[in-house]
């Protein structure tokens, strides 16, 4: 259109701007409905619980999908709706114990679960509180074992030292002294040393004598005293030891002990290089024999003649008089 009104061409008016739209369009949704619609959850009410309860939320939706203001839905229907379910993801358990422990095992004893609480109150299988497990420190009897005596420090004096270990067990194991609470009992002695150097057969063996019938026993309590082990000696056998270090014409005193191995007692006879005698040993227990003998030098011998029954022979000694 020209300046005074009168109409001209397309054309003319390419250079002032674009030419406008014939056709308009404006937002109206005076017509639209709206209505409430389901739109997630809210948090549950419990996280351990057999009724956990949750809200499920709701957003006003203009009826072509789009979420609208909640003042466009009718207030006095929007639904209010939760669901119900079991939630047990955040339990905890606890667990009640008898007061009774069990014995004590390896220094270490544990009371037994006697009831387990789910945290909304709930008992339920003790299983589920088995890792809560309740144990404690324990004390096992702990007693002295010695070991056995060393050798004398001298074989002929009045002053001769020998010595054995004291070790505090308990339950099989070596344990701090202060665990054994009993007194210790000597674990050295001064005395006067038997010449015979295996008089005792304590080590578990019968070295140094010829033809007996060998060593027996090993339990404590075995052999005379209370000791553990005792040399046999077999009708027709004749134990003998030779030994050294003593003097010629001195005088010495032989003792030993001796018993009959069938609990009866039995004869025998021993003898040194000056001397030889009748012996009567024990039935049910040890007797105690005893010879007075002067040495002959340093190639004395004991020998323990047969007897008519085997008899079981420990603690033999030879110590001057
Ligand atoms: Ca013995």
């Amino acid at each position: 259109m020209a300046t005074d009104g009168s109409v001209l061409a397309d054309a003319s008016c390419a250079t002032s701007g674009d030419k406008p739209s014939e056709i308009t369009t404006m937002a109206d949704y005076s017509g639209c409905s709206y209505a409430w619609q389901p739109n997630g959850f809210g948090d549950w009410s419990s996280s351990c619980s057999t009724k956990a309860m949750r809200d499920v939320k709701t957003i006003c939706q203009r009826q072509d999908g789009v979420t609208a203001e909640d003042a466009s839905c009718d207030a006095a229907t929007r639904p209010a709706y939760t669901e119900e379910a079991q939630i047990l993801a955040g339990c905890t358990y606890e667990a009640a114990y008898s007061t009774t422990y069990s014995t004590c095992a390896a220094e270490r004893q544990s009371a037994p679960i006697i009831s387990c609480t789910r945290s909304d109150g709930t008992k339920v299988d003790l299983d589920k509180c088995a890792e809560q497990s309740v144990v404690r420190a324990c004390e096992m009897p702990a007693t002295w074992s010695y070991g056995l005596w060393g050798t004398w420090s001298s074989m002929c004096s009045d002053s001769a030292k020998r010595t054995r270990s004291a070790t505090c067990m308990v339950d099989g194991k070596v344990a701090p002294d202060y665990r054994c609470t009993a007194a210790k009992e000597p674990v050295e002695e001064t005395g006067c040393a038997s010449i015979v150097p295996n008089g005792t057969f304590e080590n578990g063996n019968v070295n140094g004598w010829t033809g007996s019938d060998g060593i027996y026993g090993g339990a404590a309590g075995y052999g005379a005293d209370g000791s553990r082990y005792v040399m046999g000696v077999a009708p027709g056998q004749t134990a003998r030891l030779t030994v050294t270090g003593m003097e010629a014409n001195k005088a010495y005193t032989l003792t030993l002990m001796c018993k009959g191995r069938s609990n009866s007692p039995a004869t025998a006879r021993i003898s040194t290089n000056t001397i030889t005698q009748n012996i009567t040993c024990g039935g049910s227990t040890y007797a105690s024999v005893t010879a007075n003998f002067s040495g002959n030098g340093t190639t004395d011998t004991i020998t323990l003649y047969r007897s008519s029954a085997t008899i079981d022979y420990d603690n033999i000694s030879i110590q001057p008089r």
